[in-house]
């Protein structure tokens, strides 16, 4: 299990911590399966490449579960809905985060956890760095509250490893625009996604051992192969 980052523990009562069902520390290290997330701005490429990483996993015999957020489960399936949904109402910064939160919370006991305490390896689309990137760095959020809910409902429980697939803002649209009709994220500005992308720059320059950061503005046959590399070393 990944050591999570520092918290503010003026927010956030370490008691609290300690006694969180989710907490891992009871695995077996030597039966214990990887929890890794993919991540990116929009056109990236995630859903092109989950599979192909899904199938580098499987073929070495590992258990695995492939999941995404927001979702993952009925109910939090209902709630990405409701979070992607283009309305004419507009959506308070607060109302999304604990949207997003109430989604993970219910995704992350019900079956990411289960899935890691039985020694599965865990491939999730998105998880709390998409809520740093786009809640934090899109709309401004500030970093302490997406803490103080990450600890709630995480636990000290972090993904061992981040997969960031990086693509310049401009081409990753052009790319995410030739799906049809945009959700409610994919109608934002330029300058949205511009901040969504540099934060998750930031986090990955902060942690570069959890951190694999692919550019993904290359042919998909050199993306690929660099995916390939970094599973890889992962699986070890
Ligand atoms: N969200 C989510 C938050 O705001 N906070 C949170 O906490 C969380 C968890 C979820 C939305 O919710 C927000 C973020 C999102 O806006 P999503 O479905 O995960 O939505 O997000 P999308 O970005 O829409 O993800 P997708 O996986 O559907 O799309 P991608 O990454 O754009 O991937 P894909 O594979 O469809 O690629 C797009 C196009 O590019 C081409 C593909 O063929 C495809 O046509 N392509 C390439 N072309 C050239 N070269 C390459 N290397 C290419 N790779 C892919």
């Amino acid at each position: 299990m990944a050591t999570p980052p520092k918290v503010n523990q003026s927010t956030f009562d370490q008691s609290t911590i300690n006694q969180s069902k989710s907490d891992r520390s009871q695995i077996n290290s030597s039966k214990a399966g990887q929890f890794i997330v993919l991540e990116g701005t929009e056109g990236v490429g995630k859903t092109t490449n989950l599979k192909f990483i899904e199938d580098i996993i499987r073929d070495q015999n590992l258990d695995l579960i492939v999941t995404r957020e927001p979702g993952g489960t009925p109910l939090a399936e209902e709630l990405r809905e409701m979070l992607l949904a283009p309305r004419n109402e507009k959506v308070v910064e607060n109302a999304e985060l604990l949207l997003m939160f109430a989604a993970r919370a219910q995704h992350f006991d019900s079956k990411i956890i289960p899935a890691l305490n039985s020694g599965k390896w865990v491939l999730c689309d998105r998880f709390t760095d998409a809520t740093y990137a786009y809640q934090g760095g899109g709309r401004g959020v500030d970093k302490s509250k997406i803490e103080l809910l990450e600890n709630l409902v995480q636990g000290r429980v972090r993904p061992d490893h981040i997969i960031i697939l990086d693509v310049d803002v401009e081409i990753g649209l052009k790319r995410a625009g030739q799906r049809g009709d945009l959700d409610r994220f994919e109608q934002e500005n330029r300058s949205f996604f511009e901040n969504v992308r540099e934060a998750y720059l930031e986090r990955a320059t902060k942690e570069p051992h959890r951190y694999h950061l692919i550019n993904a503005a290359q042919p998909l046959k050199q993306v690929q192969a660099e995916l390939l590399e970094t599973i890889k070393s992962i699986i070890g």
